[in-house]
């Protein structure tokens, strides 16, 4: 039973205040905090000032959510969502509201006695039961033999865009190992970082090696392809893939995109992108386009769907509808899921279902201003999700997620050898 909650204003990693929350069960505290974006779409559910939102905890939702029980995950977030009244939780704060959400899940995996990534594997149906409570050999009333993988990182190592310090218009250049483990993925991510740390700091000296907002160097350099070069140049003999995020809303100006101070249409902008799929390893393209540019969302899926994942972001930002009609007009094969674009955590879990229900690559996603809370680690193992961004493997508000996930890693195969962990 939730016996009270406490709202308290906290500082994200970009020195903005930012909301926690406290959560008492009969089992315990509960902690989570709500991060931020900074390159948002404008269909995201609203994130009200700090403050304000505190005040809606403490005034209008505490009042409804005391004695609920916290277990009943999808029954609480419906009553805040009815108590919000809004299309975009305008009124009490996604960030209110969300914070506020996953605590309760915290604290509902507590009473479940599971841990977080099983318990949303639970909510979001993702475990197979075998024979149900019986056959369990770890006493956590789930199956040991848990569908759960571990998604691969994605480590932003340069940042441009509007996290950058630089003239880069793509925001996100980011690498993927393509190792056995999540563990060995981390420890390839490392060392490619670190390689061009040195690549970086030797060109540029210490201008070169500036850390933007999610661990990535942001080096002093006005050519997306020359940034390109420079990752793969760090990436060297391994077996690392390559995801962009491009962001394209925040280079669309009087209907075209402009790319390293070239101006191109929707088909200059294609085949820019068709000569960088041809010459790096480039296996995934986050918001290629801006989002409300549906009709370039399908030609890229037209022109390399087969071949790479095009991923919506600000173009879907967590929203079943936008989803479902993306998936109508063969827009994208990936989606992003950020808990805070769409605000409680039963809509976020019905969000990923669906994304994989179409067959496409989930990749759950951590925001440019974040909090120390690691939610996202389990919310990516419950879910089965494909990609985890966390930003850089650097920058301790980013490292707690990577580090959660060999955490879970590590039960997980305990678990699945039947093992006491
Ligand atoms: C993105 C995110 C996270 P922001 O665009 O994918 O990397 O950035 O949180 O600023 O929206
Ligand atoms: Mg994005």
């Amino acid at each position: 039973m939730i016996k009270d909650i406490k709202a308290r204003k906290i500082l994200d990693s970009r020195g903005n205040h930012t909301v926690e929350v406290k959560l008492e069960t009969d089992n315990g505290f509960f902690v989570a905090s709500c991060p931020s974006g900074a390159s948002t779409g404008k269909n995201e559910a609203v994130a009200l000032p700090a403050e304000k939102a505190i005040e809606n905890i403490n005034k209008i939702i505490v009042p409804q959510l005391l004695g609920k029980d916290e277990t009943n995950q999808e029954e609480v977030d419906n009553l805040m969502i009815e108590l919000d009244g809004t299309e975009n939780k305008s009124k009490l704060g996604a960030n209110a509201i969300l914070a506020v959400s996953m605590a309760i899940c915290r604290a509902g995996s507590k009473t479940n006695g599971l841990p977080l990534y099983c318990y949303i594997s639970q909510l979001s149906e993702n475990i197979q039961y075998k024979g149900g409570i019986s056959h369990c050999s770890c006493n956590r009333r789930c199956s040991p033999d848990i569908d759960c993988k571990l998604p691969s990182p994605c480590f932003n190592i340069i940042n441009g865009g509007v996290h950058g310090r630089n003239n880069l218009e793509i925001q996100e250049f980011m690498i993927i190992p393509q190792g056995e483990s999540f563990e060995k993925n981390l420890e390839i991510g490392k060392v490619v970082y670190k390689k061009l740390k040195i690549i970086l700091k030797n060109k540029f000296g210490e201008r070169g090696i500036v850390i933007a907002d999610e661990g990535g160097f942001s080096p002093p350099i006005f050519n997306d392809i020359e940034a390109l070069d420079f990752v793969v140049e760090a990436i060297g003999d391994y077996n690392v893939k390559i995801g962009l995020d491009c962001a394209a809303s925040q280079f669309f100006f009087d209907g075209k995109y402009k790319i390293d101070n070239k101006l191109f249409d929707r088909n200059g902008l294609i085949e820019f992108y068709g000569n960088i799929v041809g010459k790096y390893p480039i296996i995934s393209i986050e918001d290629p386009f801006a989002e409300d540019d549906c009709g370039g969302f399908k030609l890229m899926m037209k022109n390399f769907g087969d071949k790479i994942i095009i991923v919506g972001d600000d173009f879907l930002t967590t929203n079943i509808e936008r989803i479902k009609k993306a998936k109508e007009a063969g827009a994208c094969n990936g989606a992003i899921i950020k808990p805070n674009q769409i605000g409680t955590i039963s809509e976020t879990i019905e969000a990923g279902r669906l994304i994989k229900s179409f067959g496409w690559k989930a990749v759950i996603s951590h925001r440019s201003g974040e909090t120390m809370d690691d939610f996202i680690a389990d919310l990516a193992v419950g879910f089965g999700a494909y990609f985890i961004k966390s930003g850089a493997p650097a920058k301790k508000e980013r490292m707690v997620k990577y580090n959660r996930l060999v955490e879970i890693d590590r039960e997980i195969q305990l678990i699945n050898k039947n093992e006491n962990y």
